[in-house]
């Protein structure tokens, strides 16, 4: 056998291998009809009903075997889509783990059973868990390309990053770069764009895979992309290297993704793979691409299958004997099988475990130990100077943490801070910082909200700590799947292996005279709305440092919100409380103790309530007033206290009246403490 061997690879044309060797292109071939016989397997699964949902990587698994060949498991960074089984297959994920998420079993490594199959994840090898949002990992892998640079330049920030909870987790070596992939279609979204515009900026070694296969769902991707080539279309991004292959043919694929690789490893910049592959097996078990295909189009998509071209060459080329191939997928059938009998034997998901990983299990901002004594130095602060104070604090204590977003930098241009004083942000909330602690740290960030949010969550997804800035409340919407789908439900979805917490801190509110429809709104209440986000809004300075500083010291993402005709008030002023000041999320504020009425409030609203309850007094009538300060979780006990005290309430608040936030307040209250009350 041995020397039987030894003929074989002695007939092997090198060059035309790419240098692969025979146990490599045997590896490769056996990984192609590993994945595409678990997408069979999975097709017969849910053909007998035993499990929801299928969808292939059938026709893609050259060009993501190739890559496999490439990609360092567990050194480098990988967001995937759901057509990389097979590159899936070749970082360590097994068949059964594959499987698992298939039947929705308790061990599944991605999600626990929580989400579609192929939503590939795996925190040993630095798998990420996929949404099944088109596009917004492309974002997500730039945050997280940006950590692999902010990691080289500073050991410390990993250091701290590793001793955090899920520190585990963390890790970085020199030459680690961030893979990224997605199909032709989800190239369409702002996403891709934003990301390729950061990549590009920043020169960040970040490696896009576009798994070209024709369609999505039945769009062709003529109507798709103009002129039908996001390499063409691509081409002129500066820095990035473009290259294009047959992604059915492995060889062609491991040459073209190797220099493309390589480029992202030796820091030269991103770089972007445009591969054209098939999709035999419709988009999934819920299509018919018969209703939009031609027989012709399929037939001639069938003569490209990356599977009988590649077994058929091996045979040709004497890499391996027709008995061979027919051994070697036999082993697979049969491995498949026994992966399938073990996952359907797994057990699943308990019924009581739904809840889990919604928010951190390892710090609990609502605790007691975020109780703390102030201790006032200095003169009064306003609450925008005491947001940089605070931010400023952080910082020198947590290398982990980065500032971004729109003008919040003193100047994009560093030397620039010899000569002029500098921005910090439209309301000079973080001012001075980028002075400070350097423009690695605190940095503008191109005008694009999606991709604020998103490369946040990549970025504390590695462990760092990032306090980005939405500018206006009015301009988040760029960013709300970003948030809604992404930010708070990346722990959830992946049963608590992944995390992003971030601190997103957004300017709100009206009351700013000529701020007009687009610099008023507020809209709390969507927020409240997501599991997973915790959402605070201070109405004074002294909450403001107690706030902020949980917000950051705790391990969930926070929306942090600063409301903007609040910042340069003298009524709210504090005294610095010191560097340690925390004030615990879910405990609200009694404002002012009084016996006839209760106000419940929050915002820009306390101190209008304050106004009102002194000319409420002047009159006879005794008011107390509580300030929610955190809107998720709120402190319900402190509600039902006063109600019960005074048996009448109002609820004060700016967001709309009807399914506003104070519209569940007051629903609660009349539900729970039943009695007399006034709601206005
Ligand atoms: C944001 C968003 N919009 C729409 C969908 C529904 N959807 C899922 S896959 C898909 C097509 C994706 O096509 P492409 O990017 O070419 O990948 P392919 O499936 O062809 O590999 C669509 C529209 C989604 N999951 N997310
Ligand atoms: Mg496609």
């Amino acid at each position: 056998m041995a020397s039987q061997t030894r003929v074989k690879v002695a007939k092997i044309d090198a060059p035309k291998m790419h240098g692969l060797d025979r146990e490599t292109l045997t590896r490769i071939y056996r990984t192609m009809y590993l994945s595409r016989r678990l997408d069979d397997r999975e097709i017969q699964l849910k053909r007998q009903n035993k499990i929801y949902f299928q969808i292939s990587s059938a026709g893609h698994e050259a060009v993501t075997t190739a890559m496999g060949l490439l990609l360092r498991p567990g050194v480098d960074w990988i967001y995937p889509y759901y057509r990389d089984r097979a590159l899936c297959l070749m970082l360590g994920v097994t068949p059964v783990e594959t499987l698992l998420q298939a039947v929705g079993a308790k061990d599944d490594p991605s999600s626990g059973g929580r989400q579609m199959p192929s939503h590939w994840g795996h925190p040993k090898w630095n798998i990420v868990s996929k949404s099944s949002c088109t596009g917004t990992q492309f974002v997500q892998a730039a945050g997280a390309a940006e950590a692999t640079l902010y990691y080289d330049a500073r050991p410390k920030a990993l250091e701290q990053a590793k001793k955090a909870p899920l520190g585990k987790y963390v890790n970085h070596e020199r030459d680690e770069i961030v893979y990224v992939s997605s199909g032709d279609g989800a190239t369409s979204e702002g996403e891709f764009w934003e990301s390729l515009n950061t990549a590009c900026t920043k020169k960040l070694p970040l490696l896009y895979l576009i798994e070209d296969n024709g369609y999505a769902i039945s769009v062709p991707v003529e109507v798709q992309t103009a002129g039908g080539s996001i390499s063409r279309l691509t081409r002129s991004y500066p820095g990035l290297h473009v290259a294009e292959c047959d992604g059915t043919d492995p060889l062609e694929s491991y040459a073209i993704c190797k220099e493309a690789v390589q480029y992202c490893r030796e820091r030269r910049g991103p770089a972007l793979v445009h591969a054209h592959v098939t999709r035999p097996y419709s988009h999934s078990l819920s299509d018919d691409e018969k209703l939009y295909k031609t027989a012709a189009e399929r037939e001639a998509e069938a003569h490209r299958d990356p599977l009988s071209k590649f077994s058929l060459f091996l045979v040709r080329e004497g890499v391996l004997d027709q008995k061979e191939i027919e051994e070697l997928e036999a082993q697979v059938d049969s491995e498949v099988r026994d992966a399938a009998d073990a996952a359907l034997a797994a057990e699943e998901p308990s019924i009581e475990s739904i809840r889990m990983n919604v928010y951190s299990p390892d710090v609990d901002p609502t605790s007691a130990a975020f109780e703390a004594q102030a201790r006032f130095h200095g003169a009064p602060k306003t609450m925008v100077e005491m947001v940089a104070a605070t931010l400023s604090d952080e910082m020198s204590r947590d290398e982990r943490i980065t500032i971004f977003g729109e003008d919040v930098a003193d100047a994009s241009r560093h030397d620039n801070l010899e000569q002029v004083k500098g921005k910090g942000g439209v309301f000079k909330a973080t001012a001075g910082l980028q002075r400070k602690y350097g423009p690695d740290r605190v940095f503008n960030s191109p005008l694009a909200e999606a991709s604020i949010v998103g490369r946040a969550i990549g970025m504390a997804t590695r462990g760092l700590k990032p306090v980005a800035e939405i500018q206006f409340f009015d301009y988040i919407w760029p960013a709300m799947m970003q948030i809604r789908d992404e930010l708070c439900v990346i722990r959830w979805r992946s049963n608590g292996a992944f995390k992003a917490p971030a601190v997103i801190r957004v300017a709100i509110g009206g009351y700013l005279t000529g701020g007009g429809v687009y610099h008023s709104q507020s809209g709390e209440s969507i927020f409240t709305h997501c599991p997973g986000l915790r959402v605070v809004m201070p109405s004074t300075a002294l909450d403001v440092a107690g706030l902020l500083r949980t917000a950051i010291r705790c391990d969930d993402p926070v929306m942090f919100l600063e409301h903007k005709h609040l910042y340069r008030q003298p009524y709210n002023r504090s005294e610095y409380p010191g560097p340690d000041y925390t004030v615990p999320f879910g405990k609200a504020r009694m404002v002012k103790e009084g016996t006839q009425v209760s106000i419940i409030t929050y915002g820009a609203l306390v101190h209008r309530a304050e106004v009102a309850a002194a000319q409420l007094e002047r009159e006879g009538v005794s008011v107390e007033i509580i300030d929610l300060r955190s809107l998720s979780p709120y402190d319900w006990e402190a509600i039902a206290a006063t109600v019960r005290k005074t048996h009448r309430v109002i609820v004060a608040y700016e967001d709309m009246l009807s399914w506003g936030y104070g519209a569940e307040i007051a629903a609660r209250i009349g539900e729970e403490l039943s009695m007399s009350w006034t709601l206005r």
